[in-house]
């Protein structure tokens, strides 16, 4: 049995004609949902994600600019810039493009950030929403993880989720949304001394490592419901995953590819988010 696949693409599509009609609605109110994006040098993977965040908000109707900074900029004249946009009534979502270069303390900017425009939910104020199940801002791969498992209807509440990795970004804020809808939740990570022995038991498998072709069919077990969230370059330039795709699809319930998956949802989300914080700053439904 093949496993059938998630796309997170054709999800995306969909979600954003929702949201390009919901954009619509809104500016018929007068107001315009609006990202701003702060770019901090040239790392190409980065110049790449900024360009498709653009391209979506100008899809959707949004409104949306990117203030590029060079790589020599200090942290004090980013945090000028930040607070600039904390300030600015005109922009409803703040987008700090990580990683930010080494001599900058990228949690120093994060902490920065207006909570309420914090559409990346990086913020330790909505990390501890997301935990204590409050309302806030969640952060967007996490949350297009649930989407695309609620495309399925796949079950989550009482199954065994196992997540691999253990990043601010991704793993920890998944695990946590996941056991906020009632799985078991296991958090694999670098020290994980057998980590077959914990995505065996996985009936939803969520793999966010940055390691091409980590998780074999060896790991998974029949019928589990398996994302991935790795975006691995090779040397031709075409982008993979963490999970051996060819494989575990032959024992999988359902898979996401590489690309096409978890990525294209990670962008509707920030959309779906800086509408949110829109509405919320602008008092409108
Ligand atoms: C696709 C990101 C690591 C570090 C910083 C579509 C994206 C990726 C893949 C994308 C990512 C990864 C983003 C695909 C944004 C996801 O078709 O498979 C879209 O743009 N992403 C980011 O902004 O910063 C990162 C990964």
């Amino acid at each position: 049995m093949s496993a059938e696949l998630i796309s997170g693409k054709d999800l995306a599509t969909n979600i954003k004609k929702d949201l390009a009609v919901e954009v619509e609605e809104l500016k018929k109110q007068g107001v315009t949902p609006h990202l701003t994006v702060v770019l901090v040098g040239h790392d190409p993977a980065s110049e790449s994600y900024v360009k498709g965040k653009e391209k979506a908000c100008a899809e959707t109707g949004m409104g949306s600019n990117v203030i590029r900074l060079d790589e020599t900029i200090s942290e004090d004249e980013l945090i000028q810039t930040v607070d600039k946009l904390n300030k600015d009534d005109a922009v409803h979502g703040i987008l700090v493009q990580l990683p930010l270069p080494d001599h900058i303390d990228e949690q120093k900017i994060i902490d920065l950030i207006d909570p309420e425009k914090d559409v990346d939910g990086f913020h330790p104020v909505n990390i501890g929403r997301l935990v204590t199940e409050q309302e806030g801002m969640v952060s967007c791969t996490p949350l297009g993880i649930m989407e695309m498992l609620d495309s399925k209807n796949i079950e989550i509440q009482g199954k065994n989720a196992v997540v691999v990795g253990a990043s601010n970004i991704v793993g920890k804020p998944v695990a946590q949304l996941l056991l906020n809808r009632g799985a078991t939740i296991t958090n694999c990570h670098i020290y994980t001394e057998d980590l077959k022995a914990h995505t065996k038991m996985a009936d939803i498998l969520v793999v966010a490592v940055g390691k091409a072709h980590l998780i074999t069919a060896d790991h998974v077990k029949e019928g589990a419901a398996v994302i991935d969230v790795g975006i691995n370059r090779l040397e031709d330039g075409s982008m993979t995953g963490d999970v051996d795709f060819e494989n575990v699809k032959e024992k999988a319930s359902y898979i996401s590819p590489v690309p096409g998956g978890v990525g294209p949802m990670t962008i509707t989300i920030l959309l779906k988010n800086t509408i949110i914080a829109c509405k919320r700053q602008e008092n409108v439904e």
